[in-house]
C-alpha cells in the first residue's frame, strides 16, 4: 500500500482528511483489561517494555479492540536512562524512580557505549508489531525529549516543581548541557533505528516543557528537539516527526516554523481556535480532547470531540487527546469516541 494511503501518514504529510485519523496517547495501558492481564504476568514494567514478544502484543491490543489509525510502540521514555546505565525502577502506585544524576561526576558514570545493544528489544518490538499491523494502520515510534527525560534523571522520578533540574540547568549550564547533548545524540540514533525497525512516524514527548522559564525554553526544549528532528530527517527524510511540547502554548509558533517538525501535538489547555488560525496553516495539528472527558463519556464528550473535529476541519488534523488516557477510563467511552470522530 502506498504509505500516504494510510490516513495518519496523509495527515502528517499536511493533507486534510475527512474524517481525521485518530489514535490516543497511552492507548495501550492500564485502562485495558487485556493490558492488565499481560502486565500481571510480565514481572516488572521495565521487563515488559524489554520483552519484544509481549510488548508487540500490547502495542497491537488497542488496534484490535478499537481500530485506531495508528499503533504506538509500547515502551517508555525512561528506557533511555536505563540504557545509559542509570538505575530506573517503576513502582506501582508511585511511578518511575531513578538514582539521581545531579552533577558532572554523576554524569561521568553514564555511558553511551552499550545503549543500542540494551535497546535492541525495543527495535525487535517494532519489527514484530509491524508484521501484525493491518494495511491502513501506521506504526509510531517515540522518545522523550531531552529536557523531559533529564527531569526524571535529575529529580530521581516524578516531580511537582522540577526544582533540582532547573537549578542545575540555570546554575551550571555547561555541565547540564553535556547531559542534554548526550540525550540528543542517543535519542536521534534511537529514533533512526526505530525507523529501521518499522516505525513510520515518530513522536517526541516534551511533557514537562512547561516547567522551563521562558528564557531557557529555546535552549533546553526547542533546540534539542529541532536537532533530533534534523538528524532524523537527514537519515530518513520521508518519516514525519510530531513534537508534543506540553504546557507551552505560546511557544507553539516556534515549533510550527521549524522546518524539521511536521506536526505539533497540543495539550487540552490550549485553545484549538487559536491553533487552527496560527499553527495549522504551517503544520499538521494533533489533539486535543481533555482526557477527563473520556472518564465522563456521553453527550458532553461527543459534543466536545465533534467541536474539535470541526475547528480543525480546514487543514491537516490528527485526532488525539491533550495528554494520555487515564487509567480509570471505561473502554466503552473510547469506542464511543472513535465512532463520534468518524461520524458513525
Ligand atoms: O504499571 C504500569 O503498567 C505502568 C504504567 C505506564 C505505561 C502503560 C508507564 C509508566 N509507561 C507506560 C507506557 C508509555 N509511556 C507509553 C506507551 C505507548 C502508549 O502511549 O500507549 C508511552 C508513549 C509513554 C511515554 C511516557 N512515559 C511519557 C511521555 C508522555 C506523558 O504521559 O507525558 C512520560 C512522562 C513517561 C514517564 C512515565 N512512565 C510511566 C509513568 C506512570 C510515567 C509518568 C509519571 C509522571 O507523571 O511523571
Amino acid at each position: 500500500m502506498d504509505l500516504i494511503q494510510k490516513p495518519l501518514l496523509a495527515a502528517l504529510n499536511n493533507r486534510r482528511t475527512d474524517p481525521p485519523p485518530i489514535w490516543l496517547m497511552r492507548q495501550a495501558g492500564r485502562y485495558l483489561p487485556e493490558y492488565r492481564s499481560m502486565r500481571a504476568g510480565a514481572g516488572s514494567f521495565l521487563d515488559l517494555c524489554l520483552d519484544p514478544a509481549k510488548a508487540a502484543i500490547v502495542t497491537l491490543q488497542p488496534i484490535s479492540r478499537f481500530g485506531f489509525d495508528a499503533a504506538i510502540l509500547f515502551s517508555d521514555i525512561l528506557v533511555i536512562p536505563h540504557a545509559l546505565g542509570q538505575k530506573v525502577d517503576f513502582e506501582t502506585g508511585i511511578g518511575p524512580t531513578t538514582v539521581p544524576v545531579r552533577n558532572g561526576s554523576d554524569l561521568a558514570k553514564l555511558s553511551t557505549e552499550r545503549v543500542h545493544d540494551l535497546l535492541c528489544p525495543v527495535y525487535e518490538t517494532l519489527e514484530r508489531a509491524a508484521h501484525g499491523m493491518p494495511d491502513d494502520v501506521a506504526l509510531i515510534g517515540f522518545a522523550g525529549a531531552p529536557w523531559t527525560v533529564a527531569t526524571y534523571m535529575v529529580e530521581g522520578g516524578t516531580s511537582r516543581d522540577h526544582a533540582a533540574t532547573r537549578a542545575w540547568a540555570l546554575g551550571a549550564p555547561e555541565d547540564f548541557e553535556r547531559l542534554i547533548d548526550m540525550l540528543v545524540e542517543v535519542t536521534a540514533e534511537f529514533l533512526i533505528r526505530q525507523v529501521g525497525a518499522g516505525a513510520e512516524a515518530l513522536q517526541i514527548f516534551d511533557s514537562w516543557a512547561g516547567a522551563l522559564p521562558a528564557h531557557a525554553f529555546a535552549r533546553y526544549s526547542l533546540a534539542p528537539i529541532r536537532e533530533i528532528a534534523a538528524r532524523v530527517k537527514r537519515a530518513c527524510p520521508q518519516v514525519p516527526v510530531i513534537a508534543f511540547p506540553r504546557g507551552v502554548p505560546l511557544q507553539l509558533p516556534g515549533f510550527a516554523s521549524a522546518g524539521e517538525i511536521d506536526a505539533v501535538s497540543i495539550d487540552h489547555a490550549t485553545d484549538p481556535r487559536w491553533v487552527a488560525e496560527r499553527i495549522q496553516p504551517s503544520v499538521a495539528v494533533q489533539g486535543n480532547l481533555d482526557p477527563a472527558l473520556l472518564l465522563t463519556g456521553g453527550a458532553e464528550m461527543i459534543r466536545a470531540a465533534r467541536e474539535i473535529v470541526e475547528t480543525f476541519s480546514g487543514g491537516a488534523h490528527v485526532f488525539n487527546l491533550g495528554h494520555g488516557v487515564l487509567p480509570a477510563t471505561p473502554v466503552e467511552h473510547v469506542r464511543d469516541l472513535v465512532q463520534a470522530v468518524r461520524g458513525e
